[in-house]
């Protein structure tokens, strides 16, 4: 079954009177105000899952997995959980990114408890915490809110800390420690707070007693305490008390350019022949983008300016939406944040749509390492999601990002992609589905050896360019070649931990090989977080129309060879 045009616009007619229904009843619930509500509100349960394992195969020099990977190409499942715990490498996992989803916060103060308003108020929202070698360690992410009635220019931001209290990261400030007192500076792009305004900031901390941050003094003056919330279920007066908002009902755009040269409208409705990606008119296709980071840790990318400098500065035709289910390390995560997580999808699919861009939705599981731990939450979810944009032609459903710690293709993936599929297959006869596979989405040859029995269902191969080289390079190809359908729905240049050097080498001749058999690939990650894989510089905005000086290193790189294709 194809989709038509007609049949987007019928539906979009019926979704626009669902959406003025929503609004008659209430008027405040744009995606945008609700996403801002949502992504700064409770952060409920924040995961104390800690032991868990994590992004292990993100450790690149630290972890079994990755020197197991490299010395043994076979690859063995068994070998590869990596059971360290954050605690013990809390600089590469505890990475609540920046705190870019607080801008839009606006600070409600709990009824019945009148509080003088002081020109700042400071909410200071834990998104993690945990032990290490007898330390208190945790991640703060910190709203600043202007009540002054005018914009400032700069901000200074005072807070007394426990004796012997270091940083273990920070971002988005300039941070310094003097005895008792941490001191934050803006940067240089997160000065300017408008009248009402807020500006944030975050850190990771190590102390030998928990710091419960409150008295900060902002400009000079003493602010109001916005409250504290977090993982300890600690939620003070301050705007992170609002509990998760339900998914506003809001009508997805119409593409603007429907009869135009935009990828979808030229390319329509997307399939599977044999091991290729083919158009609504059976020709080789070929989908090439970026995918973001985790939306919920960067949720100011999710905007329609930078992917339609995507679209037509870098040459790409699709965004790869990142929604992580239960990473430690990010109190927003889908498990913690429903509502929150999934209106910012919807976002980002919509902005999608309008742009006639193709948009995979990618159920971001690292943790739990098994999909099936999920399967109920996912089943919800994508039934969900695939009702709601059955009619939309740009939709890929990515069911399980990297199934690790031992996750067997036919014993657990492919059972829950079984129970999975089918309620996609409800709304949307003809998705393309990609359906992750063992060991962090390598082990694409458990797939060919007892395939799917279902049509356009492609299988998820992931490489980090100096982690995955020859051996995985030649099972890829061996894959292809027996007629697997395959999806690089996430590579890097740099090694597996997202760190590291970036091996523009290697990653070359992954990059011939996938377009030798045209196959698709996103590159990871659309993000201007402090490491090798972010496209973009920490000084970077969020807000498309870059310039070189905005790109790292590895963003120059993917930029121009998306642009020379
Ligand atoms: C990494 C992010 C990093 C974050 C970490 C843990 O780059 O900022 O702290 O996850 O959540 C993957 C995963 C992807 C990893 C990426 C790099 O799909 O989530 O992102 N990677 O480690 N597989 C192999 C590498």
């Amino acid at each position: 079954m194809k989709k038509t045009l007609k049949g987007i616009l019928a539906a979009l007619l019926c979704a626009s009177m669902l959406c003025g229904c929503a609004n008659e009843e209430n008027p405040q619930s744009s995606t945008e105000s609700s996403i801002s509500e949502t992504l700064s509100g409770s952060d409920g349960n924040t995961g104390e899952d800690n032991s868990t394992d994590d992004a292990s195969q993100t450790d690149g020099s630290e972890t079994e997995s990755d020197s197991a990977a490299d010395s043994e190409p076979s690859g063995s499942q068994t070998d590869s959980p990596d059971n360290t715990s954050p605690a013990e490498k809390p600089d590469q996992t505890t990475s609540p990114e920046t705190g870019s989803a607080n801008t839009q916060t606006t600070t409600q103060k709990p009824a019945g408890q009148p509080q003088e308003i002081k020109e700042f108020s400071v909410d200071w929202k834990l998104s993690s915490s945990w032990e290490d070698s007898g330390k208190k360690c945790g991640g703060y992410e910190v709203t600043i809110t202007n009540n002054t009635g005018a914009a400032v220019s700069g901000w200074t931001l005072t807070v007394t800390i426990p004796e012997g209290m270091a940083l273990i990261a920070s971002w988005n400030g300039i941070f310094s420690v003097s005895g008792n007192t941490l001191t934050v500076k803006n940067e240089s792009y997160n000065g300017e707070i408008p009248a009402g305004g807020t500006a944030g900031f975050g850190f990771n901390y190590s102390s030998p007693a928990e710091f419960k941050p409150s008295g900060a003094i902002v400009n000079g003056t003493a602010a109001s305490d916005g409250g504290t919330s977090g993982q300890s279920g600690n939620q003070g007066g301050g705007s992170s008390t609002t509990a998760p908002a339900t998914t506003a009902q809001t009508a997805p755009p119409a593409p603007e350019d429907p009869d135009g040269t935009t990828p979808v409208a030229a390319h329509g409705q997307l399939s599977v022949k044999g091991a290729q990606l083919v158009d609504e008119n059976g020709n080789g296709y070929q989908l090439r983008g970026m995918s973001t980071h985790g939306i919920t840790w960067f949720p100011d990318f999710v905007n329609e300016n930078a992917f339609r400098t995507l679209r037509d500065d870098w040459n790409t035709n699709v965004v790869r939406l990142a929604m992580y289910v239960d990473e430690w390390g990010n109190g927003q995560c889908y498990m913690q944040n429903k509502g929150g997580s999934k209106q910012l999808l919807e976002k980002g699919v919509d902005i999608c749509i309008k742009l006639g861009m193709y948009v995979i939705i990618d159920w971001h599981v690292l943790n739990p390492g098994d999909p099936s731990k999920y399967t109920d939450e996912a089943m919800k979810f994508f039934g969900e999601i695939s009702e709601k944009y059955a009619d939309y032609p740009n939709i890929i459903y990515e069911i399980a990002n990297e199934p690790n710690s031992g996750a067997g293709w036919s014993d657990n993936i492919k059972p829950y992609a079984e129970k999975v599929i089918p309620v996609i297959r409800k709304h949307d006869k003809d998705a393309v589905i990609i359906v992750g596979t063992p060991t962090w989405s390598q082990d694409i040859d458990q797939a060919l050896a007892d395939p799917l029995d279902f049509d356009n269902v492609m299988y998820a191969l992931h490489f980090y360019a100096a982690t995955h080289t020859d051996w995985l390079r030649e099972r890829a190809e061996k894959c292809i070649k027996a007629g697997l359908p395959v999806f690089v729905s996430e590579f890097g240049c740099c090694d597996a931990s997202g760190g590291g050097a970036n091996d523009f080498g290697q990653a070359q001749k992954w990059l011939d090989l996938l377009d030798k058999y045209g196959v698709s690939y996103c590159n990871w990650s659309l993000a201007n977080k402090d490491e090798t894989c972010s496209a973009f510089k920490p000084s970077a905005s969020a807000n498309g129309n870059w310039s070189d000086s905005d790109y790292s290193e590895v963003g120059s790189w993917i930029r121009k060879w998306f642009r020379s294709k």
